[in-house]
């Protein structure tokens, strides 16, 4: 049987020449080519095996994008692990029930950040190493202690894996309770990336313009495996600037991002339809694309934004078309090899043509599991095979799917996704709070905006300012753009609280 493991699989179609750039454009005029790419990551590989990693052992990371942090992935894949990305954002006591819950052999983390996570990395018996942004004229220290141990030259036999075996682990928060870590198989990914290199007509002629995080699905998988499924090149920022999009967009062929990349790019006055003339792909998905923006660029570009569906649990669903209609309001087909299907949310009976219902999916891209929650896996994976992922949604007679709300209390703001009930359960233990609604309400930049309305206990007045010190351990992006006081919030006669109607109340906050 050949290797599964997505190295193996990727570089199997590297470009027959290795000089061939994998980023281009790099701000500090280097040249990095596959045959670094091989190197390096060969080289990390080699590391890793020094720092005791062996294969099925969890590499977890908690760094700025660099193409460093990209090759220890990659070298992370050669030797075996299972790469456990991290959001920059996350907070020392988000990070203490990451790594506690995935055990992790190694943690990689950033330079500034070692003294605070060095408790966190030792009680959860990990190694702790730090990678900072290599650059050639800074300092080697801001390079951190990994790169240190990382050999000048190295060959390395990449560790055949099989289909099912683990290549990485990414936490999803639950709509209850604790962030389930998504395993995430060589098969997933693999079969996830050469089906969008060929439904996305991806050539080594391509140059992606990279402005995505890479610790979330969309920057790291979507993005990069796909790139290089194609052999083709990448121009890597470091974060999403509109202005530096704008200077590089000239180079790239294609971009991927979320939708609020693409609303900061409209409003910028730079983005016009003669910079845009030679692109041949834009994509957005992790949040629905208003209607509005869709037609926004079509006015200034001429060209339609391609929308796809994916999830954490799944890597992608559905697309657009490349070729034919893409219609905005629609995630378009699923995508080969998967399967899609409407179902009763309630019953679990499947639905016909029209119908709005749970989105299910099954196929080669659907992960394996929670890692270590059986229960959770079984409530959420059927015994068929189909994932019932919590989205709701339809299929019309042309067989283009939408996503017409979601059966999960879930906010998505900027593409980054926030559990109301995690910021609820933390309001809720503050001095003077009696209880809270966290919502998400209409915002121009982020789609959506986390917003908390908090019920003050009787005799008790806190303040927004008392709120937010008290959230101080949860991520920026999670905490609320506004705190709200109400006497009483609405509920049904079940005694459950509407949401919905605390929603429309508030929904002019952000836009009125
Ligand atoms: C930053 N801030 C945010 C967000 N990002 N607040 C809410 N939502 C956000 N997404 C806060 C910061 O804490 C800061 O607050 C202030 O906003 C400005 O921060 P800054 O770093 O300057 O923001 P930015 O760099 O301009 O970031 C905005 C962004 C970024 C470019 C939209 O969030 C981003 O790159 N999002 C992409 C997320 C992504 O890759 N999602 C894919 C998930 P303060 O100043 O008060 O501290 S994968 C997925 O969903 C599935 C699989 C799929 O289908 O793809
Ligand atoms: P995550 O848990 O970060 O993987 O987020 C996955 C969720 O993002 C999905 O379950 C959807 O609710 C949402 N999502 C991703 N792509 C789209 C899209 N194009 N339109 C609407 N929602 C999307």
């Amino acid at each position: 049987m050949p290797d599964a493991n997505l190295y193996a699989r990727l570089a199997q179609r590297f470009p027959a020449n290795p000089e061939m750039a994998i980023f281009a454009h790099l701000e500090d005029g280097r040249t990095y080519s596959y045959a670094h790419v091989e190197h390096v990551s060969a080289r990390m590989a080699t590391a890793l095996v020094s720092l005791g990693v062996q294969p099925g052992d969890r590499v977890a990371v908690q760094v700025d994008k660099s193409i460093e942090a990209f090759m220890l992935y990659l070298g992370t894949l050669r030797a075996g692990g299972v790469f456990l990305p991290l959001n920059t954002a996350y907070t020392p006591a988000e990070i203490q029930y990451f790594l506690t819950d995935a055990e992790p052999r190694l943690f990689v983390c950033r330079p500034e950040s070692a003294e605070a996570l060095a408790p966190v990395a030792a009680k959860a018996g990990a190694t702790l190493e730090t990678l900072g942004i290599y650059h050639p004229d800074r300092d080697v220290a801001d390079a951190g202690s990994f790169l240190a141990k990382v050999p000048d030259d190295a060959q390395f036999n990449t560790v055949p894996r099989a289909p099912e075996d683990l290549a990485a682990i990414l936490y999803t928060s639950g709509t209850t309770g604790r962030s389930k870590g998504a395993m995430t198989t060589h098969e997933n990914l693999g079969s996830n990336a050469l089906t969008l290199c060929d439904y996305w007509k991806f050539t080594k002629d391509d140059v992606l313009l990279h402005a995505l995080p890479i610790f979330h699905v969309h920057g790291l998988f979507t993005s990069s495996n796909t790139i290089l499924a194609a052999g083709a090149s990448m121009i890597w920022l470091h974060r999403f600037d509109a202005d530096k999009m704008i200077a590089h967009m000239p180079q790239a062929t294609t971009m991927m991002g979320v939708p609020t990349f693409y609303t900061r790019l409209l409003d910028h006055p730079e983005f016009t339809g003669e910079l845009t003339r030679h692109m041949r792909l834009f994509v957005s998905g992790s949040a629905p694309m208003l209607v509005e923006t869709h037609e926004r660029f079509q006015q200034v570009t001429g060209q339609t934004v391609l929308e796809r569906y994916g999830m954490t649990e799944t890597q992608m669903n559905t697309s657009n078309p490349f070729d034919g209609g893409r219609i905005p309001g629609t995630v378009g087909f699923p995508l080969p090899g998967v399967e899609v299907r409407i179902t009763d949310p309630d019953t679990g009976a499947a639905l016909t043509t029209g119908d709005v219902g749970m989105i299910e999916v099954r196929g080669p891209n659907v992960f394996k599991g929670y890692w270590r929650m059986p229960e959770k896996t079984a409530e959420e994976l059927r015994d068929n095979g189909f994932f019932i992922t919590g989205d709701l949604g339809q299929i019309d007679e042309d067989g283009y799917v939408s996503i017409v709300g979601r059966s999960k209390d879930l906010i998505i703001s900027g593409g980054y996704n926030v559990y109301p009930k995690e910021v609820e359960e933390a309001i809720d233990l503050l001095p003077g709070v009696s209880e809270s609604a966290v919502i998400g309400v209409p915002h121009r930049d982020f789609g959506e905006a986390v917003v908390a309305v908090v019920v003050p206990e009787r005799g008790s007045a806190p303040t927004d300012d008392a709120i937010m010190a008290g959230l101080s351990n949860l991520a920026r992006f999670k905490q609320p753009k506004r705190v709200l006081f109400t006497d009483a919030l609405p509920r049904n006669t079940m005694g459950k609280v509407q949401k919905k109607a605390l929603r429309d109340e508030h929904t002019g906050l952000f836009t009125g």
